[in-house]
This record gives C-alpha cells, sequence and structure tokens, in this order.
C-alpha cells in the first residue's frame, strides 16, 4: 500500500498523473484499499465541537455522519493516563461499576463540515455545536484523533453491538468518501459495513455509490486491524446485479468444493491440528460470527506447512485447502446501487436475481432521480416532482417496487429511512444479511438534486415519513406465518402538503408548470395514500 500511496496517489493528488510509469500501475485493475484516510483534505472551514457536558451518549451523530468522521469509543480507564492532554472524555454512562470512559472524537481533517452531526444531536442543550478547523487544530485534535486511533472499537464492555448505540462503537469499514456534503446515501452503506463489512463482498452499479465508492486513485472501503474489510468492484450500469449474482454462484461454489476437499483430506488420514481445526471449522459450517473467522483464520495459519509435509493425493487435497482457505465462512454479497439502476436500467436484472432465490443482498438508494448525472427522472421519481426529463413535473406514479419483489413471497423486503427510525433501519439491515435467500432494502435518501438544507437530510427522512410519503415496512419471509410482515408507519402526524412545498424538486413546479401545479401536488398525495395502503394491504395477506 505504500508504494501505491508514494508511486501513484501521491502523483495523481498532485497532478502528475502523466509522469507514473506504466509499471507503478496495478497489473489487474485491483487496488488497495483504505486510502480515503490517506488525503486528509481540510475542506472544511467549520468542523464541529463536542460539549462533552451536554453528551447523553447516544452515538446518533456517529450513525448519521454520511462521511464516517465522527466516532465514538469506549475506553478502558487505565488507558487514558498515555492521552494527549488535550484529549476530552467522559466517564461512560452504562460502565456498571467498570472503569469505562466514553469519547466522541471528530476527524477534523476529514470533516465536509456537513453539520448532519449538529442537527441531528437529540441532546436537550447540543453537544455538538460549529467550531473551526483552525480552532480545532489549535486545540490539538488531530493529535487527539492520533491517540483516539490506537484505541480499540467495539463495545469493549462485552454489552450488544445489535443495538443502535452499540453498533457505532463498531468500526465503520467505509470511511471518508468524497460524496457530496451531508449524502442521504452514505451513512446506509456505512452501516453496512459495520454490520458484516468484514466478510462483505459488493458489486456496486454505476452512479453515485460507485462514484465515492472508488473513485481512482483512493478507496474509501478499507479494513478492519485484522486486515478484514469489504472487497468492493463496480460493473456496468446495466448488469450489476448479475454481477453481484455471478459473485453469489462464485463464492457458492468454491465452498462446495472446499467442502469436498476437507471430507476427502480426513479420509485420508489427516491428523493432528489442522484436522482437528477443519472438524471444528465444519462444524460450525454456516457460522459467520467472530468464533467462525478465528476458525478460519487458524486453518490459514496452519495449512501451508502442511502442504508442505504432506505427498501424493493428499498434498495436492491440502494444496486446494489452501488456494480456498478464505472460504470456509460465507461471505455476505451485497449488490448496491440507486434507483436509476434498480428501477429503471437494471431493473430486469435485478428482478432476475431477486427470482433466483439465492442469498444476495440488494440495497437500493433511492434518491428518486438519477442523481449522479444530475437528477433525471426515474421510474422512482413520484408524481409531481421536477426532474431533468421532467420539467413539467413528474406525470406518472413512482413504481411500487418493493411490491413487486413481495410478491414472490421468498424475497425478503424493507423499506427505510434511517433519519425516522434508526432501530427499524439497522434491524431490517440485519435481517436482510441473515436471511438465506434474496433480500431488497429500498432506503430513502436525500439528495442535492431535492433542493433542501443538506445539514438537515436525515431531519428531512422523518419529515418524510411523518408525512405519509415514505413507508416505513419489513418483510421476511423467514417468519412464520402471520409474522411475515411488519407494517412500521404510523399514521401521518404533519401535513403531507407541507412537506413536499419545503423542497425545491416540487416548489419549482410552480415556476415550470404554474398551470397544473396544485393539479399535481393534490395527485401526488393521493398517490402516496394509494401506495401506503397498497404495501399496507398486500403485506396484510402475504
Ligand atoms: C447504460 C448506461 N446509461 C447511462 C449511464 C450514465 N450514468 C452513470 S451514473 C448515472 C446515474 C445513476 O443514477 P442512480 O442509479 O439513481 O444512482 P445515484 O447516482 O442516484 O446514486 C447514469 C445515468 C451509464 N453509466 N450507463
Ligand atoms: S459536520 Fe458532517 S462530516 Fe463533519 S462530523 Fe459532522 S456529520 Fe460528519
Ligand atoms: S448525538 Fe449528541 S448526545 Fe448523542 S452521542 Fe453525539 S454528541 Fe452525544
Ligand atoms: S448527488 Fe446526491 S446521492 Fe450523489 S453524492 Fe451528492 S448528495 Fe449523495
Amino acid at each position: 500500500m505504500r508504494g501505491f500511496a508514494k508511486n501513484v496517489i501521491d502523483k495523481v493528488m498532485h497532478l502528475k498523473g502523466n509522469d507514473i510509469p506504466v509499471s507503478h500501475m496495478s497489473y489487474d485493475g485491483t487496488l488497495p484499499t483504505g486510502t480515503t484516510k490517506l488525503e486528509k483534505r481540510g475542506v472544511a472551514a467549520r468542523v464541529p465541537n463536542w460539549i462533552n457536558d451536554n453528551c447523553i451518549q447516544c452515538n446518533q451523530c456517529v450513525q448519521s455522519c454520511p462521511h464516517a468522521v465522527i466516532r465514538a469509543k469506549m475506553i478502558e480507564g487505565d488507558k487514558i493516563s498515555n492521552a494527549p492532554e488535550t484529549f476530552d472524555f467522559i466517564d461512560y454512562k452504562a460502565a456498571k461499576g467498570k472503569d469505562l470512559k466514553y469519547k466522541i472524537q471528530v476527524f477534523i481533517e476529514d470533516c465536509q463540515g456537513c453539520g448532519v452531526c449538529i442537527e441531528t444531536c437529540p441532546a436537550k442543550n447540543k453537544a455538538l455545536e460549529w467550531s473551526t478547523l483552525d480552532i480545532e487544530r489549535e486545540a490539538g485534535e488531530n493529535a487527539n484523533e492520533e491517540f483516539f486511533e490506537t484505541l480499540p472499537y467495539g463495545a469493549i464492555d462485552g454489552s450488544s453491538e445489535e443495538n443502535v448505540k452499540g453498533m457505532q462503537f463498531r468500526q465503520p469499514l467505509f470511511e471518508f468518501s468524497g460524496a457530496c456534503a451531508g449524502c442521504g446515501e452514505t451513512p446506509y452503506v456505512k452501516l453496512v459495513t459495520q454490520i458484516c463489512g468484514d466478510r462483505m463482498v459488493v458489486a456496486n452499479a454505476t452512479g453515485c455509490s460507485s462514484i465515492y465508492g472508488g473513485t481512482f486513485p483512493t478507496i474509501p472501503y478499507c479494513k478492519n486491524e485484522t486486515g478484514r474489510g469489504p472487497a468492493w468492484g463496480n460493473s456496468l450500469f446495466e448488469d450489476n446485479a448479475e454481477y453481484g449474482f455471478g459473485m453469489r454462484l462464485a463464492i457458492s461454489s468454491n465452498r462446495a468444493l472446499l467442502e469436498i476437499k476437507v471430507a476427502r483430506a480426513l479420509e485420508l488420514g489427516l491428523k493432528g491440528p489442522l484436522a482437528d481445526a477443519l472438524k471444528a471449522q465444519m462444524d460450525m459450517w454456516k457460522a459467520v460470527d467472530a468464533a467462525a473467522i478465528a476458525g478460519q483464520t487458524k486453518i490459514a495459519g496452519l495449512i501451508d506447512a502442511e502442504v508442505e509435509k504432506a505427498s501424493g493425493e493428499l498434498k495436492e487435497v491440502l494444496a486446494k485447502i489452501a488456494e480456498l482457505k478464505d472460504y470456509f465462512v460465507d461471505k455476505s454479497v451485497w449488490i448496491i446501487g440507486g434507483d436509476g439502476w434498480a428501477y429503471d436500467i437494471g431493473y430486469s436484472g435485478v428482478d432476475h436475481v431477486v427470482a433466483m432465490g439465492k442469498n444476495v443482498n440488494i440495497l437500493v438508494l433511492d434518491t428518486e432521480v438519477y442523481s449522479n448525472t444530475g437528477g433525471q427522472a426515474s421510474k422512482a421519481t413520484p408524481i409531481a416532482a421536477v426532474a431533468k426529463f421532467a420539467n413539467s413535473g413528474m406525470q406518472l406514479t413512482k413504481k411500487n417496487m418493493g411490491f413487486m419483489c413481495m410478491s414472490y413471497g421468498y424475497v425478503y423486503v424493507a423499506s427505510i429511512a434511517l433519519g425516522a427510525n434508526r432501530a427499524q433501519a439497522q434491524k431490517a439491515i440485519m435481517e436482510a444479511e441473515a436471511y438465506d435467500g434474496p433480500s431488497i432494502i429500498f432506503a430513502y435518501a436525500p439528495c442535492i438534486n431535492h433542493g433542501i438544507d443538506m445539514a438537515k437530510s436525515q431531519i428531512e427522512e422523518k419529515r418524510a415519513v411523518d408525512a405519509g410519503y415514505w413507508p416505513l415496512y419489513r418483510y421476511n419471509p423467514a417468519n412464520e406465518e402471520g409474522k411475515r410482515f411488519t407494517w412500521e408507519t404510523k399514521a401521518p402526524t404533519a401535513s403531507f402538503q407541507d412537506f413536499i412545498r419545503s423542497e425545491r424538486r416540487y416548489t419549482a413546479l410552480t415556476t415550470t408548470n404554474p398551470e397544473n401545479a396544485e393539479k399535481l401536488f393534490a395527485e401526488a398525495e393521493e398517490d402516496a395514500k394509494r401506495r401506503m395502503e397498497f404495501y399496507k394491504k398486500l403485506g396484510e395477506i402475504m
């Protein structure tokens, strides 16, 4: 990675890309991950400052930061003695008699100054306030960050990491992307990496998520201290679901072969620590937890020496096991893209892949337009929204894609909005991941194309749900009949019209199509109501 950073990243960043010799370029197109952290762009004039006295230790700022810039750690009391003097912290509230501290750290040089964390902070007296990059540099935040990075992630007190707060003690394996400040898409991607990033493989459709996900030469997907992290690839817009499906088939086929080879090695009389480790691993063939990963790591540490020692057929069999040693623990295949991809150009692929019944997870980042190319209308654009190619407002209804996927009966389907219900969104992602079949999640993602204050992107998600604009539900085929569908949308508590009339993509209609604006606004509300009813009733009979 160092060589690549020096020979390629540094040159490209200083606009000297033409000087890079071919011999320094990747020969197969692969690049090291975890390189956005080298950029330290220092682009935000304003950065947040943590007011620790006001903090209620909820970790919501951490979950909502689109850029993984603000992080929380639980710290063992005796580690604090090595901290710089400027390192502020508080006692961990739920320490239960243990000597634990709590810290919110802002990585100031990576901050985009979007303000999402400040807007999201639910403390009665906000525990985050604006400061400036200069003041925070002076205050020693860079040294604080360096120390913070030496401390372990995770709920080190052994408490659950499966609730909203606990999950945010985990390391994000997607950080410092170049998405627009305040982007509504990236918090979802980041959350997925916290849930299963250490065994995640991503097929990314072209769109914003591929641009902030892997613009040469730096990559925001990164690794944990054991070197595990997402492997990521981008294919064409029109075949991304199929691309991910191919990954699924390849992984499953490698695992099937590995199972056969392990059985044969044992049949051939393999004995000793490797045989014991292989037997133990086969007993947890479907497990994906820390114990399964530890078992896989143990085998990896033993296998090469055994290949060396063996002869005849056993040598060949063990060599194959060595080649497939990363496949003892199944990988979590994520197929990610925007609504333009999923609802439109890649739709037939998405439909085909969910229908195939294999274990893949699809994340649709629904900005209701083709965002990356400047906001063209897609089949996810609702009535009355003004978008490119729908200058006089969208005249037709938003495609009910969740309904289409749910109708198969064996597809996990969820509709989520992080800022509206953080626990529901996290639960849906965890359930989709755990479901041994196809899953698809529709995630509401505010975007600069909506014409809103992006500091409030998470709040806008709540407004959308409160106004009956965006539904929350989960359909889990793994549950027993009668309990598969969970409708999590409360009756609207806010005005639909107030909501749409606060976003420029809707208000623009009064300029672009003044004669029909009111009619379309009314139709938009009717259509949203109809869509809600439709989902609720279908879910109930499924
Ligand atoms: C077949 C094809 N058509 C058009 C494009 C150009 N293109 C690249 S990204 C993009 C927009 C993607 O929109 P969406 O899938 O909604 O993702 P978002 O950018 O909103 O995250 C388009 C049209 C392309 N790459 N391939
Ligand atoms: S201002 Fe934006 S980028 Fe900076 S820490 Fe807050 S949410 Fe993250
Ligand atoms: S959102 Fe506010 S109260 Fe919650 S952890 Fe962050 S700073 Fe503290
Ligand atoms: S255009 Fe929209 S979806 Fe794309 S990075 Fe910007 S805010 Fe995010």
